[in-house]
């Protein structure tokens, strides 16, 4: 390629070479450090998507960065047919920092729904005695655990949807922070799990009233039916603890983690469970080519080391009350609701004369901070957990200034 790349350029390519299956911001990026991207032309933002939560240690962390060249000068892929140096070092250093028997190696946070699903259904034949294929699995309205045909099946979201039937069977949807809805649902003798995101992120980053998770557990547990936690948006610090089950003091059943586990270098997600339902998947009844190199594992210890050692839970909790508490002072009647938990928020925008959460998000690319709207009228601030409050008090102010040049 002899042509300058260019921003407008970059769009063109994607336009007429991609399929069109998102519509994104016109910012084209070419460089990340920290909570910090550049685009082509040099422009400075703050990101405050960070890759929806997958990049929760921060853009190119030379420690995780220095564990992926590292690895990959070395050994990138082996397949699970024969064992590598590796996968088991991560497994052990894994299980034991999540407390879980072991750990199931995947790439996307969809495949980790997928082998939780799969893994619950195993057990409740193997174990719980539910007659072949009657399983049933809870999951909740809103939901969001990716794009595979079965995960979509799950869904409410038309946009999600529509269009790609005939849907996998097996599922009762209920209201999301229902606690009634659940209990009535778990009548059916048929019920192996309930599947549930300790906060909806794609829903708009909706926080359940306090003690439904614990409640919702406590339930399940009183029904013999496993409470299957999609942690790949809310894990890995995001929220001001570990896990946001934590907040409650819930441990899941099975636990599915995504995004940040590779601090978004690389796709690694990963299902935890003990041994009692993990090991009723036997040699041959799943797996993945990709799923547990060396490389992904190599990533994958390096970024929750990060997570440690920089304190990411502490960091995100004391920041994200420094930022609700700094978007509820903002004046404007374009700010609905401010809500969230650690640096996992939204504030939902009221339109104002005709400006919508898009024009908001395209005012605040202008100055220099980075989100997207969900749901039209949600924009979720998600800023990388490394962000200093220094940092973090500037792109409050960029914030400021992009919503009330609509007053
Ligand atoms: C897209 C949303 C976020 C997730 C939870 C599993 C997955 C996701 C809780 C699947 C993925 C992503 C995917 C991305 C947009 C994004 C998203 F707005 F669509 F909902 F984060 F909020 N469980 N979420 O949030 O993980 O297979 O993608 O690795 O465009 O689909 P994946």
């Amino acid at each position: 390629m002899t042509e300058k790349m260019t921003s407008q350029l970059a769009m063109e390519l994607e336009d007429k070479h991609g399929a069109h299956n998102y519509h994104p911001l016109p910012v084209v990026l070419a460089k990340g450090e920290g909570a910090r991207v550049w685009n082509v032309e040099g422009k400075e933002y703050y990101d405050f998507l960070s890759a929806y939560s997958a990049v929760n240690q921060g853009h190119c962390h030379p420690k995780i960065i220095g564990a992926l060249t590292e690895q990959a000068k070395t050994l990138t892929l082996t397949s699970r047919a024969f064992f590598n140096d590796v996968l088991g070092v991560y497994e052990k250093f894994a299980t034991e920092y999540f407390g879980y028997d072991k750990i199931l190696p995947m790439n996307s946070g969809a495949e980790g729904d997928e082998t939780a699903l799969k893994l619950c259904r195993k057990w409740a034949y193997e174990k719980k005695g539910v007659p072949e294929n009657q399983a049933k699995i809870i999951v909740c309205d809103g939901n969001f655990h990716g794009r595979t045909i079965t995960v979509i099946s799950m869904s409410t979201d038309p946009d999600s949807r529509a269009g790609f039937g005939p849907y996998t069977p097996g599922f009762i949807t209920i209201p999301y922070n229902d606690l009634g809805a659940l209990e009535e649902a778990l009548k059916d003798p048929n019920v192996a799990g309930f599947l549930v995101e300790p906060i909806q992120g794609e829903a708009g980053v909706f926080v359940p009233d306090e003690g439904y998770l614990k409640k919702a557990y406590d339930l399940c547990k009183s029904k013999n039916v496993l409470f299957i936690a999609d942690e790949v948006q809310t894990g890995i610090a995001r929220t001001g603890k570990l896990l946001a089950c934590d907040h409650e003091g819930v441990r899941p059943d099975i636990l599915i983690l995504g995004k940040a586990l590779s601090g978004g270098v690389y796709p690694v997600s990963a299902v935890l469970a003990d041994d009692e339902i993990m090991l009723t998947i036997k040699p041959g009844e799943h797996g993945s080519t990709f799923g547990g190199n060396p490389l992904a594992a190599r990533v994958a210890i390096a970024a929750l080391e990060v997570v440690k050692d920089e304190n990411l839970a502490e960091r995100a909790e004391t920041l994200g009350k420094i930022f609700r508490d700094e978007m509820r002072k903002i004046d404007s009647d374009m700010i609905e609701l401010v809500r969230g938990k650690g640096l996992l928020n939204a504030i939902v925008i009221k339109p104002k004369n005709g400006k919508t959460a898009w024009d908001v998000c395209v005012k605040m690319a202008e100055n220099g901070v980075l989100a997207k709207p969900t749901h039209g009228h949600i924009i979720r601030f998600a800023p990388p957990l490394v962000i200093s409050e220094e940092e973090l008090r500037e792109a409050i102010e960029r914030i400021k200034k992009s919503i009330l040049s609509f007053e």
